[in-house]
C-alpha cells in the first residue's frame, strides 16, 4: 500500500471483502500515472489491450461478444418493500440477493488481484460531492475509473478516519484458472450477471460483467441509482442530465441541466459548437448533475464525473468536433475498430471506411462485410479537461446556478423541436411523460417507443412515483427560483422519412429561444401542449433550411396528440396509490385542452 489508511469500517470491508472471495493479492490505488501506465502495460502484454499508434498513451479493448452494453434486465434496486423499488425496477428481497451473490462472490477472485478504488465523485472540495469505494477484479475498470472519477490516495486521505463513503463491490465473476487463462475479457453468462443495489444502505454489488455503466460503479450505479433514491432522503437531486453553459453577446450566461435517454445525442448538445454569431457554449458535464438548493435559493448544479464515456459511432468532426479533439490522447476505446495504421475506426466517424480494418470482435473487415465494424454501444473514455469547450470554472466545488430544464426524447412524429411548459408542474409531467424510441445502448430491442421519464428509467434507484413526488417537492422548495422547463425533439421526420430540423450546432438557434423566453424577450404561441415558437419567434439568421420542413417541425397536431393521453394514462396506472394527484390533474389538464382545440 504507498499509502496509510485509517478508515477502520474502509479496512474491515475490504478484508471480508477479500476472505469472501479470495483474491491472490489485494492492490490499493493512488491514482497515479505510473500505476495507470503499469496495468496498461500488463494488459498490452496479455492481449486485453491494444496501443494505439496514432493516439498518445491511447488503447483498443475488444470485450466479450455477450458483455457489451449495461444488462438492464438483471439490474436490481433492493429494498426491504417491494412496493419501494417501484413497477419499473428489478427487485429481489436483500436477504436472498444477498444470499445468492454471496455464493456467487465466494472465491470468484482467485488467481486475481482485488483493486481498491477510492473515488469521489464531484471535486473532492465540494458539498455537493460523494465519496465510494469500489473494489474490482478488473484492471481495465481501475484504468476507466481513473479517468472517470477523481481516484486514489487525495480521495483516501479526505475520507480521514471515519468519512462517509459509498461501497461497491465489482466482480467480473471469473477467477483465473487453467480455463480462463487465456480469455482476454472473461466475464459470467447472462443468468449469473446480477448489477445489485442496496438503496436503503447505500450498497453496489455488480457481478458477472466487465462493461460500462455494469462495471463503472460509479457512473449509473452510484451517480444515479443509489444517489437519487439519498438526495430523495436527503432534499437533493441526482440527475441523467447534461450541464451546459451559454453565453450571449452581451456576456449573460445561461446554465442548462438536459435530461435525454441513452444515445440521443447528450454528450453532442453538452459540447454543442453554436451555429449563432456571438453566443458562446461550454460544457460541463455530458451524463449526470448532481443538484442541491444554494443559500441564494436555486438550484446549484455539479458534474460528479471526471471523464467522458460516450458513444463512439456516430461521432464525428462533422458532428461533435469537440468530442473528436477530447479524445485524442489518453483515451480507452472499447469495441471500436482498428484500423491497419494503428487508430480507432467506426461507422460515422468523418471520411470514407477505410478498405480494411480489425473489426469489434476482432476479424478482417472491409466495406463489402454486411456487419458492422464498430459495435453500435462501443465506447471512448475520455477525461473531461481534454475537452477544448470544458468550463475554466467546471470544477467549481459550488456548482452552477440550474436556469433552464430540457427534457426529450427521440420521436419521428407527433412531438414538434420545443416545447414551454406552462409552469412547473406542467414541466414535471413534461419530464415525466418523455418517451423515446429505443437505441443500442442498453441490451433489448432497438426502435420500440419506450416512456423514459426524466431519462432516468433505467437509472432511479426507488419507486418511479415516489421520485415524481420528490420532483414536486423540489418545485415547492424552490418557489420562483425553479428552474424554466422545455421539451425537445430533435428527431422528427416528415411522412417521406427526412430531417425536419438540421440538428447538431443549430440546436443553438433553439437555445437561443428558450433563453429569451426566460428573459422575456422572445414569443411564443399558447398551444394545448404547451407554449410553441412560431418560425419568426427562432433566431434563422444563416440557417438555409426549407421554410416549409421548418413549420412542419414546430406543428402541434392536435389529433395525433389525442392516443398520447390514454397511453400516459396506461403508463401511469402503473404506480397505482404512489403517483403524485397532481400528475393526475395535469393529465386530466392536457386532455381537457386537446379537446377543446
Ligand atoms: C450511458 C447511458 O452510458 O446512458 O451514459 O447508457
Ligand atoms: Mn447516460
Amino acid at each position: 500500500m504507498s499509502y496509510e489508511v485509517k478508515h477502520a469500517a474502509l479496512l474491515k470491508w475490504v478484508h471480508e471483502t477479500a476472505e469472501l472471495t479470495q483474491p491472490d493479492a489485494i492492490h490499493w490505488c493512488d491514482g497515479s500515472q505510473a500505476e495507470y501506465d503499469q496495468l496498461m502495460a500488463q494488459m498490452v502484454e496479455i492481449g486485453m489491450a491494444t496501443a494505439l499508434k496514432k493516439r498518445p498513451n491511447s488503447f483498443l479493448f475488444r470485450s466479450d461478444p455477450s458483455d457489451v452494453a449495461r444488462v438492464e434486465a438483471r439490474t436490481f434496486i433492493s429494498t426491504t418493500n417491494k412496493a419501494d423499488a417501484g413497477p419499473t425496477n428489478n427487485w429481489i428481497a436483500p436477504d436472498l440477493l444477498k444470499a445468492t451473490m454471496t455464493d456467487l462472490y465466494w472465491g470468484c477472485m482467485k488467481g486475481r488481484t482485488m483493486y481498491v478504488i477510492p473515488f469521489s465523485m464531484g471535486p473532492l472540495d465540494s458539498p455537493i460531492a460523494a465519496i465510494g469505494v469500489e473494489l474490482s477484479d478488473s484492471p481495465y475498470v481501475v484504468c476507466n475509473m481513473r479517468i472517470m472519477t477523481r481516484m486514489g490516495k487525495t480521495v483516501i486521505e479526505k475520507l480521514g478516519d471515519t468519512g462517509r463513503f459509498f461501497p461497491a463491490v465489482h466482480s467480473i465473476g471469473s477467477p483465473c484458472d487453467d480455463t480462463t487463462i487465456n480469455q482476454v475479457w472473461p466475464c459470467a453468462e447472462i443468468d449469473h450477471k446480477y448489477i445489485s443495489h442496496f438503496p436503503e444502505e447505500g450498497l453496489i454489488w455488480s457481478y458477472g460483467s466487465g462493461y460500462g455503466g455494469n462495471a463503472l460503479l460509479g457512473k449509473k450505479c452510484l451517480a444515479l441509482r443509489i444517489a437519487s433514491a439519498t438526495g430523495k432522503r436527503e432534499g437533493w437531486m441526482a440527475e441523467h442530465m447534461l450541464i451546459l453553459r451559454l453565453t450571449n453577446p452581451a456576456g449573460r450566461q445561461y446554465h442548462i441541466a438536459a435530461a435525454f435517454p441513452s444515445a440521443c445525442g447528450k454528450t453532442n448538445l453538452a459540447m454543442i459548437t453554436p451555429t449563432i454569431p456571438g453566443w458562446k457554449a461550454e460544457c460541463i458535464g455530458d451524463d449526470i448533475a448532481w443538484m442541491k438548493p444554494g443559500p441564494d435559493g436555486r438550484l446549484y448544479a455539479i458534474n460528479p464525473e471526471a471523464g467522458f464515456f460516450g458513444v463512439a459511432p456516430g461521432t464525428s468532426y462533422a458532428t461533435n468536433p469537440m468530442a473528436m479533439e477530447t479524445m485524442k490522447e489518453n483515451s480507452i476505446f472499447t469495441n471500436t475498430a482498428l484500423t491497419d495504421d494503428g487508430d480507432v475506426w467506426w461507422e460515422g466517424i468523418d471520411g470514407a471506411p477505410p478498405a480494411h480494418v480489425i473489426d469489434w470482435k476482432g476479424r478482417d473487415w472491409t466495406p463489402a462485410s454486411k456487419d458492422l465494424a464498430a459495435h453500435a454501444n462501443s465506447r471512448f473514455t475520455a477525461p473531461a479537461t481534454q475537452c477544448p469547450i470544458i468550463a475554466r470554472d467546471w470544477e467549481n466545488p459550488l456548482g452552477v446556478p440550474i436556469d433552464i430544464f430540457i427534457f426529450g426524447g427521440r420521436r419521428a412524429s407527433v412531438v414538434p423541436l420545443v416545447t414551454e411548459s406552462f409552469n412547473w408542474d406542467h414541466g414535471v409531467f413534461m419530464g415525466a411523460t418523455a418517451a423515446s424510441e429505443t437505441t443500442a445502448a442498453n441490451i433489448g430491442a432497438v426502435g420500440n417507443l419506450r416512456r423514459d421519464p426524466f431519462a432516468m428509467m433505467p437509472f432511479c434507484g426507488y419507486n418511479m412515483g415516489d421520485y415524481f413526488q420528490h420532483w414536486f417537492d423540489m418545485g415547492d422548495t424552490l418557489g420562483s427560483n425553479a428552474p424554466k422547463v422545455f421539451y425537445v425533439n430533435w428527431f422528427r421526420k416528415n411522412t417521406a422519412g427526412k430531417w425536419l430540423w438540421p440538428g447538431y450546432g443549430e440546436n443553438s438557434r433553439v437555445l437561443k429561444w428558450m433563453c429569451e423566453r426566460l428573459d422575456g424577450t422572445a414569443g411564443a404561441v399558447e398551444t394545448p401542449i404547451g407554449f410553441v415558437p412560431t418560425e419568426a419567434d427562432i433566431d434563422l439568421n444563416g440557417l438555409d433550411w426549407p421554410i416549409d420542413r421548418l413549420q412542419e417541425v414546430l406543428k402541434v397536431d392536435a389529433p395525433a396528440w389525442l392516443p398520447e393521453v390514454p397511453d400516459i394514462a396506461k403508463f401511469f396506472s402503473q404506480f397505482g396509490d404512489r403517483l403524485p394527484a397532481r400528475l393526475t390533474a395535469q393529465l386530466d389538464a392536457l386532455a381537457a385542452r386537446l379537446k377543446a382545440s
